[in-house]
């Protein structure tokens, strides 16, 4: 059974949107739920009621080479919208900005105080060349736990690239962690949460390194849809897929693999045979027409509102602007959103997806350099079914001391109950 905890109050903001009478309700955050695991509950009458209330989660570089983690809530339900909360400044014991990849979710009751607001997990580099997984909960209590010592066992920090995503669907978000194995594969790990513990890493894909170890992008995100060239379709089933983005001639062949209930991705005996056909089917191509590997980045979400992650494209454009695409069918792509003029930067900028408004159709998040200051915007471009509408901004950020280039960020997918 899966915890249900209705922790800390969130009052509804008053938005203009917003009738009187939802204005007065309040949504009841929730930890290790979502929707479709809800949906799962026979009997369950809340899961119709159960909405998005998702943070993003920024880790920003100190002077002092430690970081400070924030949390800005991206739903306009909810009260602070758009406001950055410091959640921890973690200036002692060793914590470097640079030394360390930081990642937003719902891992699990931290502490006892846990309110579901976003945990932060903080992979960090050890003097050795390992790896200290810590763990920065929601609520009131932010000391950092130490879930995991990887400082042997042959972890490496340079050769590991550590991803989140719920890989079983019990609505606790699980560690996935890419690991150099040779020249010619990498292993993928998971590490699982149970909402209280993290479970020892389990080796669930060796992967065929096509492209070398960073000469391609991954995703966690669940996959619903049909294979290039088949019939048959991948089942949404609310657990983290694996995507594999890959350079193609002329442009990009996405790969995906399932999760499944025995080992992973269907495969309970990874051997050196990597990647086959059997293991990862291939899922999207886009070619010809300027499509890059290089000039493009991907994002996962459901931006159609149909219930099925679509998987989205932002593309640099020759003067530097940039144009999102979705990639609705098996080889074509529709446009989006423009954003070749205006004086947006496909470089100077960083792209999300988040559901902030509860109509169950992703927004886009940018975070966006400044010109003149080292600051940054956060812009929202709500979505609708057709495209995003025109970018506002949500959280002006060019004061304060915050920098783009010293901070990241990603969105932690949390919920509540209205
Ligand atoms: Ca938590
Ligand atoms: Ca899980
Ligand atoms: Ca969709
Ligand atoms: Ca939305």
């Amino acid at each position: 059974m899966w915890p249900r905890g209705l922790v800390a109050a969130v009052a509804v903001a008053t938005v203009a949107s917003w009738s009187p009478a939802a204005a007065s309700d309040s949504a009841d955050r929730l930890t290790g739920e979502d929707p479709a695991h809800a949906a799962a509950q026979a009997g369950d009458t809340s899961a119709s009621a159960i909405v998005p209330l998702p943070d993003l989660g920024i880790a920003h570089r100190l002077p002092s080479g430690g970081m400070n983690l924030w949390r800005i809530p991206l739903s306009e339900l909810e009260t602070g919208y758009g406001r950055p909360q410091l959640v921890k400044t973690l200036n002692f014991g060793g914590f470097s900005y640079d030394r360390s990849v930081t990642l937003a979710g719902d891992f699990g009751d931290i502490t006892p105080s846990d309110d579901g607001t976003t945990d932060f997990v903080v992979w960090h580099a050890q003097p050795n060349g390992g790896v200290l997984l810590w763990a920065v909960g929601g609520g009131s209590d932010t000391t950092p736990r130490l879930l995991m010592d990887l400082r042997t066992g042959g972890w490496s920090w340079a050769d590991s690239r550590p991803m989140v995503g719920d890989v079983n669907g019990d609505g606790w978000d699980d560690l996935v962690v890419r690991h150099r194995y040779g020249t010619t594969h990498s292993n993928v790990w998971v590490i699982h949460s149970d909402g209280s513990t993290f479970g020892p890493p389990e080796l669930w894909y060796r992967e065929l390194l096509t492209h070398g170890f960073d000469g391609t992008r991954h995703l966690m995100a669940d996959i619903g849809m049909s294979p290039l060239g088949t019939s048959w379709s991948i089942s949404a089933d609310g657990w983290a897929d694996w995507w594999a983005i890959r350079p193609y001639p002329d442009g990009i062949m996405v790969d995906g693999m399932r999760s499944g209930a025995h080992g992973w991705f269907g495969i309970s005996n990874p051997t050196a045979e990597g990647r086959t056909t059997a293991s990862e089917a291939q899922l999207r191509s886009a070619t010809g027409d300027g499509w890059s590997y290089t000039a493009s980045r991907q994002l996962v979400g459901d931006v159609t509102g149909d219930g099925l992650n679509d998987l989205v494209s932002v593309h640099r454009q020759g003067n530097g602007g940039l144009l999102l695409w979705v990639h609705l069918g098996e080889t074509s792509a529709s446009p989006w959103q423009d954003l070749r003029t205006g004086g947006w930067s496909y470089a100077g900028s960083r792209q999300h997806l988040a559901d902030t408004n509860g109509d169950g159709m992703a927004d886009l998040i940018s975070v966006h350099s400044q010109t003149g200051n080292p600051g940054m915007l956060i812009w929202r471009s709500l979505g609708s079914a057709t495209g995003f509408e025109a970018p506002e901004v949500i959280a002006d950020l060019k004061t304060g001391g915050w920098s783009y280039s010293a901070s990241r960020e990603s969105v932690a997918d949390l919920y509540g109950e209205m």
